[in-house]
């Protein structure tokens, strides 16, 4: 798409969503619309920038106008999860994961998928399973080869197995699919499966605090060594990105260097930065956000400078702060880059100066 033509389309989709807005009845004193950055997030990068989704959002106007603009990839925040696909008795539900899949489609956006393997997910319709492995087994097998299979061809990657890893990095942790299939067997097993229902998706295993807890990030480099030299088919390596704004600057740039050692794509997944989540917890709230803003660059910059093939993409868990998982935690808490009216906040200028920093051979960003 030409320049021209691709500002004319942006003008279209602000026009419409001007429109949405005063069908919504919004206030006059509100924001309707969130002002363009310099240049939106996905034309700052030289790869995929996504955000999560629910369903809800999708009937949002203001959030659909922001996350076509912003965004060139999407991952379902819980509606691709056993939490919502899979039903006590057995039976599978997809309208919502399809809907998601289909607005991606719509839209031109790439559709990332998360998760098949979760120590904290262990639906009835599994507990509830004769005890007898094999039957664990097949509903086992059957499941990731159904959920797979269906977004093959679309689906351009899955968190295969998610938060494999202890807090203390003492070993991995305990699951119902650890205790029936084994402690490495059952991720084994999943990538497999994974891989025979979709060749073509890069198959990732995911983690986070692996920028904060060193043992912790140092058992799941071993585990990633394993799985490889078992022959499992892990095409990349998910680093969640759940940062506190107190984080020390550094620590994001080795832990992706350190990644990167592998040869594999990265994926920054589920970056936020929370103001809450800190240690230093009575920090004036203005130096947070000064904290929040140099990680958001940090860590795009950081990203943009790996191996143009290590760099599958990165994914923003949540565009505005009222759509963070965070702030069910915490009211107060700001982690994300556009606020609750969707305007860009420093945040997101920063993010877009350490984005651009690939566009332009690395050179320092703006601010
Ligand atoms: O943000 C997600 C929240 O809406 C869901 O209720 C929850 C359970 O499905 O999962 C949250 O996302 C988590 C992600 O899948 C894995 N890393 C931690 C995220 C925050 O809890």
């Amino acid at each position: 798409m030409s320049g021209l033509s691709r500002g004319l389309s942006r003008r279209l989709v602000l026009g419409s969503a001007v429109a949405l807005a005063a069908c919504e009845g919004r206030a006059k004193s509100q924001p309707a619309l969130a002002p363009p950055l310099l240049k939106s997030l996905k034309d700052s990068a030289t790869f995929p920038v996504g955000t999560c989704v629910q369903v809800s959002h999708l009937d949002q106007p203001l959030w659909v106008q922001l996350a076509r603009a912003q965004c060139s990839q999407l991952t379902p925040e819980w509606e691709m999860k056993m939490e919502y696909i899979l039903q006590p008795d057995g039976t599978y539900r997809f309208d919502r994961p399809d809907r998601i899949a289909a607005f991606a489609k719509a839209n031109g956006q790439r559709l990332y998928c998360t998760t098949l393997v979760w120590y904290a997910q262990k639906p009835d319709a599994f507990v509830k399973l004769d005890e007898s492995r094999v039957n664990f087994a097949s509903a086992f097998d059957n499941y990731i080869t159904t959920v797979v299979g269906r977004y093959r061809g679309q689906a351009v990657g899955w968190d295969v197995v998610n938060e494999a890893v202890a807090e203390d990095g003492e070993g991995w942790r305990q699951s119902l699919w650890a205790d029936k299939l084994g402690d490495f067997d059952h991720m084994r097993r999943a990538f497999d499966l994974a891989k025979a229902a979709d060749p073509h998706a890069v198959l990732f295993i995911n983690d986070y605090n692996l920028e904060s807890l060193p043992k912790k990030f140092d058992t799941f480099q071993r585990l990633v060594e394993r799985l490889l030299k078992a022959g499992a088919p892990v095409g990349g390596l998910g680093c969640q990105s759940h940062l506190a704004a107190d984080l020390p600057g550094g620590a994001m740039t080795r832990t992706l260097q350190a990644l990167a050692r592998f040869g594999l794509p990265i994926h920054v997944s589920e970056l936020d930065v929370s103001l809450s989540r800190v240690e230093r917890r009575f920090a004036p709230r203005a130096e947070l956000e000064r904290g929040q803003a140099a990680l958001y660059t940090e860590t795009a910059e950081a990203f943009a400078g790996l191996p143009e093939a290590q760099r599958f993409a990165l994914t923003l868990w949540g565009l505005r702060d009222k759509d963070s998982w965070l702030r069910g935690e915490n009211a107060a808490d700001a982690p994300a880059p556009f606020n609750d009216d969707g305007w860009p906040k420093d945040a997101a200028h920063a993010l877009s100066d350490g984005l651009s920093a690939g566009l332009y051979g690395n050179a320092k960003p703006r601010r």
